[in-house]
């Protein structure tokens, strides 16, 4: 009798903290501006004029000068820098192979990247399905996903998460755990079979498995085999969670560039709202991923800080002090001083193959902001001998713009979809075949 009215009062405590969270994070979204006549005055920083004030003419001095100029101010002032020390003992095993997975369709591998000698728990593990009717190599899309490898397919074959997850709403998440049904629960966001049909292979990690997402003074993760001795947390100029979970994708494309069935000079990289983020920070990083795709990134992804629509960035580093560097923190309600906006990340893609993704009901992520990132980027992809995006107004609902800088707004809220990926393969089949 005691422990059941125990167990009631702790379900009530945890249904009332969880009311606590919708109620703060509720009164933080109204308090957004969603009126456009209300979007500051604002002026951009140019991508193609030097911090000395001069312009830029040639891809010479894009390359040579001004793009790494852009890195800095991003590594400094946003995400923080990634180390440039190697993890010397890192190394990867093949843990599972079935050459019958998907009906017979794909081959399944699982690969764990150990990060140090001890093989102990700083790891990942890539899950990676390749097609079987192929005469070469195959281009891959390669994505973090959020609660586990599993949830990307049903197949008992593949290794359930143990480690901490998020309970995002789901049935299939207990105690930060992931239960067996957890197992397929994304496999529409992740459209597996669709991407194996088409001939491209698919690879996937978990982002717990670089660093948990939340603020854990950054213990649990991968940020302590970087820092010095004595040293407890990242410096301000210091990657934050962004900064490891972009870093795992890199560790990925290692691996990738060793396998025999993968064509990696074509491995395009996928990330949804905060992992869209961290796709593009990889991708303006790493210039070894040859497409990216940006699923409704929002703030501090494609979206232009500067026009404080929807997420602001005082939201962002309240909501989630983790994933940003200490430095970001200055430009709370101060985003006409940033050194740099969104759309010099996509500057920092080109002239690579880049594809923005808004929502229509995603007003959170701003999707006039995503796509004005586009458009300001694309003189960049001009002076590379590109066209850019094709388009300098905001498509039509459900009219994709497929330039090299790709983009739509789609029909419904935040979340990615069957219609997002029938673009993406489009996209795709356009530039990285
Ligand atoms: C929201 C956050 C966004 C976005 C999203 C997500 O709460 O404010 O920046 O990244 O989470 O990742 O689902």
């Amino acid at each position: 009798m005691i422990t059941k009215r125990k167990h009631l009062t702790s379900v009530f405590v945890w249904l009332l903290l969880m009311l606590l969270c919708a109620m703060v994070l509720l009164a933080q979204q109204e308090g957004a501006n969603y009126d456009e006549s209300k979007v500051p005055k604002y002026s951009l920083p140019d991508p193609l004029v030097l911090s000395d004030g001069k312009p830029v003419t040639d891809a010479q001095t894009w390359w040579q000068r001004r793009r790494p100029e852009i890195l800095s101010l991003f590594e400094q002032y946003i995400y923080g820098k990634t180390p440039d020390k190697k993890l010397e003992n890192m190394s990867f095993e093949i843990t599972s192979i079935d050459i019958n997975a998907l009906g017979g369709k794909a081959v399944r591998k699982e690969i764990t990247i150990y990060f140090t000698e001890e093989k102990n728990d700083l790891k990942m593990e890539i899950l990676l399905y390749v097609p079987k009717k192929k005469n070469k190599p195959a281009p891959v899309f390669l994505s973090l996903n959020y609660i586990g490898n599993q949830c990307v397919l049903n197949d008992p074959g593949i290794t359930l998460t143990r480690r901490w997850v998020h309970d995002r709403k789901s049935y299939s998440v207990i105690n930060h755990r992931v239960t067996e049904a957890s197992r397929g629960s994304h496999v529409k966001q992740w459209q597996v079979e669709r991407i194996i049909d088409r001939g491209y292979a698919f690879a996937t990690v978990y982002y717990g498995d670089l660093d948990p997402d939340y603020d854990d003074g950054f213990k649990n993760g991968v940020h302590p085999l970087f820092m010095q001795k004595g040293q407890t947390r990242p410096a301000p100029n210091e990657w934050g969670s962004i900064g490891v979970w972009a870093w795992g994708l890199s560790r990925a494309m290692d691996y990738l560039e060793t396998d025999k069935d993968i064509e990696s000079r074509r491995v395009a990289i996928i990330g949804h709202s905060r992992l869209g983020k961290v796709a593009l920070w990889a991708a303006a990083q790493d210039q070894r991923f040859s497409l990216v795709i940006s699923n409704n990134s929002g703030c501090g992804g494609a979206a232009l800080s500067r026009r404080q629509f929807g997420e602001t960035v005082r939201a962002i580093n309240n909501s989630f002090p983790h994933w940003f560097c200490g430095n970001f923190k200055y430009y709370n309600d101060r985003e006409d001083e940033l050194p740099v906006d969104q759309h010099q990340l996509i500057a920092l893609i080109a002239p690579r193959p880049v594809y923005i993704a808004s929502a229509e009901e995603d007003l959170w992520a701003d999707p006039h902001g995503e796509f004005l990132s586009a458009r300001y980027a694309s003189p960049v992809y001009r002076l590379l001998g590109t066209e850019g995006i094709a388009s300098n107004e905001m498509p039509g609902v459900e009219e994709p713009v497929m330039s090299i800088i790709g983009y739509h707004i789609r029909r419904g809220k935040h979340d990615v979809t069957e219609y997002d990926w029938k673009q993406y393969l489009n996209f795709a089949d356009r530039y990285m075949r």
